[in-house]
């Protein structure tokens, strides 16, 4: 596991180089979710994968660009990853991630025994949960991450980000989001994943929801490659990880590229969602 851990290391290094030297352009193909492609993600790609091979505990590896996983003879983990999350943020000089999900005999929730993510913001940082939850911040004059700090939720927070098409929001929905904001939660959603939520675990908490709604009834967040790995780390921290009634570790992925509604907060906020979906699903 360790292997993996370093190799994640130089992987964001590598990344955190592209996104700043190689050009952000849109390419005409789409990925395994029919996402448009950047450039960027076909890099950031092969950089995780030319890695990732390399590691002799790795027995296979899947990515959300790709739509089948590349298998080796030997080997323990699988890698379920995405190589750049919310791209699309690049060209508008937003935050954008890396996120690794880390399974053993497979890829439903239950089968994930270690996460991890990168932040490619104003500054490089990972996390990586174990047993713990553990935060890094690359230091440029040493050139290696720097270990700053656990990460433990509190009880209940101050941040709220509401993801989906509010349009498209159930009404149960709209009304749990209201009643949060009505108690004085502050909105705070960039449309990436990765620094929004690593937001709410470096505020100590609060809510992140990307619902079923009306247009997206599975939701738009991939179960492999996203969802597991933070519910992964929102439980090592402390807090809760749902899809509205079921704990998202106990899901099983029905394909690949399978995705589910999903809610990552401290205790007080994932009551709240629990009270408002019971009997909804
Ligand atoms: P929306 C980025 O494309 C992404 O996959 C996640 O990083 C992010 O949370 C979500 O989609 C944003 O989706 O519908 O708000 O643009």
């Amino acid at each position: 596991m360790t292997e993996i851990i370093e190799s994640i290391k130089k992987i964001a290094v590598d990344i955190n180089k592209a996104i700043k030297t190689k050009d952000t352009g849109k390419i005409e193909s789409q990925n395994a979710s029919g996402d448009v492609q950047v450039k960027l993600d076909v890099i950031s790609d092969k950089i995780v994968e030319d890695y990732l091979l390399e590691v002799s505990s790795v027995k296979e590896i899947i990515s959300e660009e790709k739509e089948e996983p590349i298998t080796k003879e030997s080997g323990k983990y699988f890698v379920a990853y995405d190589p750049l999350d919310g791209s699309s943020l690049i060209d508008v000089n937003l935050s954008v991630g890396s996120i690794f999900g880390i399974y053993e005999n497979g890829y439903n929730g239950k089968n994930i025994v270690a996460s991890a993510y990168v932040v490619y913001g104003p500054r490089l940082e990972l996390v990586v949960a174990r047993d713990v939850v553990e935060f890094f911040r690359f230091n440029e004059e040493k050139n290696e991450f720097d270990f700053v700090k656990e990460i433990n939720l509190e009880k209940k927070g101050k941040v709220l980000g509401p993801g989906g098409t509010q349009k498209y929001w159930f009404d149960y929905h709209k009304k749990m989001i209201d009643g949060l904001f009505g108690e004085g939660y502050r909105l705070r959603y960039s449309g990436g994943m990765v620094p929004d939520l690593h937001q709410i675990l470096l505020k100590g908490g609060g809510l992140f929801a990307y619902p079923a709604t009306t247009d997206k009834p599975k939701g738009k967040l991939r179960k492999l490659f996203e969802v597991f790995p933070f519910a992964y780390v929102f439980k090592k921290a402390g807090g809760g990880a749902i899809d509205g009634v079921n704990e998202l570790l106990g899901l099983k992925a029905d394909y690949f590229h399978d995705t589910t509604p999903c809610f990552f907060g401290s205790e007080y906020e994932i009551k709240k969602v629990l009270q408002a979906y019971k009997g909804k699903k």
